[in-house]
């Protein structure tokens, strides 16, 4: 074995005190022989296996269900390189106190190595990881959602070049879970949780938050973005990435199925990505990106054959189901949203008998899914999957777009009017909070570039860092704001969403191409309504009209959260972002 990870295994077996270590070798014998012993201790369900073969059920303790944005810590020499949107940790310090909390925390258990590659193996754009990890559930998942095994340490070679990372469930304590990143060192150490975002450390903890700081140093970018090809009747392609906060839509945006005029032109949607985007300048100075993961970690409620048909089917083999509901009829998995037919006889999420129509102690719905379970489902499996999934050199952006949950405010669709402006409009983000993460729901808060519980450093230097890819690419992709979420008086969406979206994107592409024009707002260009298709659909103009406005008033008090936003960051806030800003003041007073 490579010395270094020898060494690093050795250190962590004399800290964690595992009773066996095992190497993860990527064999599907292996594999197969984890599921078993999973299924044997209870830690999954094997579900029907003519209906869904090869998949499981997990079940996680209903303390831990989603990120802890609040245990979450960026570990470094000193506070400023962590910034003023993370918590931090003096690294020295928490390293102390982490090692107490490791001290024999996998006694009586197994120590799984796993060595994964973030991007195709060998592929420019892709680093290494190693996962120490006491769960078998995280093995197997990370044998979904990454590649691992064999290759990557071949890969690997004798290089000490991959990120040292360490799990272990120890008691599942909430007090003691601690989700530790280290950038400095390409360190991440998580303990006392057992739950997705917080412990498949290839996910977030590597290639969003050591990555981010890694392409801080390297000049390049790793972003919380889906990526989507959109095909065009003449065979052309076009490569958009978009960041949206966490449940927003990013898994339905790559994966969407335009509508039934577009689909008879010949109009197709290819997804490379839908959670996470690293993006480098090429050779021909544009922006190309690679989807570093190797499946989805989807939200399960509200995905169903119509809101996303290709997410379903990748669940359809293959697949492990968290927190949904199992429906005890069949031996299969339900959730809120699925179907309209609920299970007569089920188990819900927590392990209890569920029916329809359960109420708790204070009258409020049981649900049979938890709001953030997930499906954690290969990408091979996406029926839409593009051909350039495994591209080493990845694809090449036309488009760049954020966008969040905003009930008011940000219309459907603006462009913003130059790279500085467009770095501007993602770092002014805002959108209402989601189960992803613990806490309160439905809360507005700013994200910026969807990237607040993500980004591995200061902000202010992220920002410096999206503004300094202007002199490193020649040919930059535009920038567009989009916003699905606009509510009506009684609180229902009015834009219908999900495959309509491609009647925006199709806007975009043209602005793209120079093929249509725009009206100049306050905040930026918005489609004139006509511009919009709407062939097929319910909504008249003036609804659409009604979607494009911008209200200035609106955006006036806005800009005072975004003021006391950018306060925070103090003389790390490039000069650009507050030129910005005093125009965006200076528009919305003329
Ligand atoms: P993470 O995996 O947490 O990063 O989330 P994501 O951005 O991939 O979110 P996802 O696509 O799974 O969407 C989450 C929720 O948003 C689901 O409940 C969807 O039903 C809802 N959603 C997605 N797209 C739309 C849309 O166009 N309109 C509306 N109204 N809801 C949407
Ligand atoms: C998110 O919360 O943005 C996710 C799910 O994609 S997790 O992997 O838990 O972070
Ligand atoms: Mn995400």
């Amino acid at each position: 074995m490579n010395k270094f990870v020898q060494k690093f295994v050795d250190e962590n077996v004399e800290l964690c005190q595992p009773e066996k270590v095992v190497l993860i070798d990527g064999s599907e014998e292996q594999l197969e022989a984890l599921r078993k012993e999973a299924v044997e201790t209870g830690e999954m369900i094997k579900l029907n296996q003519e209906l869904l073969p090869g998949c499981y059920l997990h079940r996680t303790l209903p303390n831990d269900v989603a990120r802890v944005e609040g245990r979450t810590f960026i570990c470094t020499e000193k506070q400023e390189t962590a910034g003023p949107t993370n918590n931090w940790l003096q690294k020295d310090e928490a390293y102390a106190m982490l090692k107490e909390l490791y001290k024999g925390s996998m006694k009586g258990r197994t120590m799984y190595i796993i060595p994964y590659s973030m991007g195709a193996v060998g592929s420019p754009f892709s680093k290494i990881g190693i996962e120490l990890t006491d769960s078998i559930y995280v093995v197997l998942n990370m044998a979904i959602m990454t590649r691992i095994g064999q290759k990557v340490l071949d890969q690997l070679g004798d290089s000490a070049d991959f990120v040292h990372g360490l799990h272990s469930k120890a008691d599942i304590d909430p007090e003691k879970r601690y989700i530790c990143q280290f950038p400095e060192d390409n360190t991440i150490m998580s303990i006392n949780s057992a739950y997705g975002g917080n412990v498949l450390q290839g996910k977030k903890c590597f290639a969003l938050r050591i990555a981010s700081y890694q392409g801080w140093q390297e000049g390049w970018m790793a972003e919380h973005m889906l990526i989507l090809g959109l095909k065009k009747p003449n065979g052309e392609k076009r490569y958009i990435a978009a960041a949206f906060p966490s449940a927003c839509g990013k898994t339905n945006l790559a994966m969407l199925i335009p509508p039934k005029e577009y689909l008879e032109k010949g109009y197709e949607i290819e997804t490379v990505g839908d959670d996470i985007a690293w993006i480098r300048v090429g050779k021909d100075g544009r922006l190309y990106a690679i989807n570093p993961e190797n499946g989805f970690f989807g939200v399960a409620p509200g995905t169903n054959a119509k809101s996303n048909p290709n997410a379903l089917a990748s669940t359809r083999k293959n697949t492990i189901f968290t927190n949904v509901c199992l429906n005890t009829e069949n031996n299969t998995v339900w959730w809120e949203g699925l179907d309209k037919n609920p299970p007569k006889n089920a188990i819900d999420w927590k392990g209890n008998p569920w029916h329809e129509g359960m109420v708790d102690e204070e009258g409020k719905p049981v649900k049979a899914a938890h709001p953030n379970s997930r499906f954690t489902a290969p990408a091979i499996n996406c029926p839409c999957i593009s051909p350039d999934f495994e591209n080493p050199n990845g694809v090449p952006l036309d488009a760049i777009i954020f966008g969040g949950r905003r009930a008011k405010t940000a219309p459907l669709v603006y462009e913003s009017k130059s790279w500085e402006n467009g770095v501007f409009v993602g770092s002014i983000m805002a959108s209402e909070t989601t189960a992803a993460a613990s806490g309160a729901v439905g809360v507005v808060r700013r994200d910026p570039m969807a990237m607040l519980p993500f980004c591995g450093y200061n902000m202010g230097d992220y920002f410096a860092h999206w503004l300094d890819m202007k002199g490193k690419a020649t040919k930059l992709p535009k920038i567009f704001n989009v916003n699905w979420f606009r509510t009506d008086e009684n609180g229902n969406f009015i834009w219908p969403g999900f495959g309509d979206n491609m009647r925006v994107l199709d806007w975009i592409i043209k602005r793209c191409e120079g093929a249509v024009d725009a009206t100049e707002t306050a905040i930026g260009y918005v489609p004139k309504a006509e511009d919009i298709n709407l062939n097929g659909l319910d909504i008249d103009i003036d609804t659409l009209k009604g979607l494009l406005s911008v209200d200035n008033d609106m955006w006036k008090k806005d800009v005072e959260g975004i003021e006391e936003f950018y306060k925070k960051f103090g003389d790390k806030l490039p000069e650009a972002l507050r030129a910005e800003l005093d125009a965006l003041k200076a528009n919305l007073n003329k």
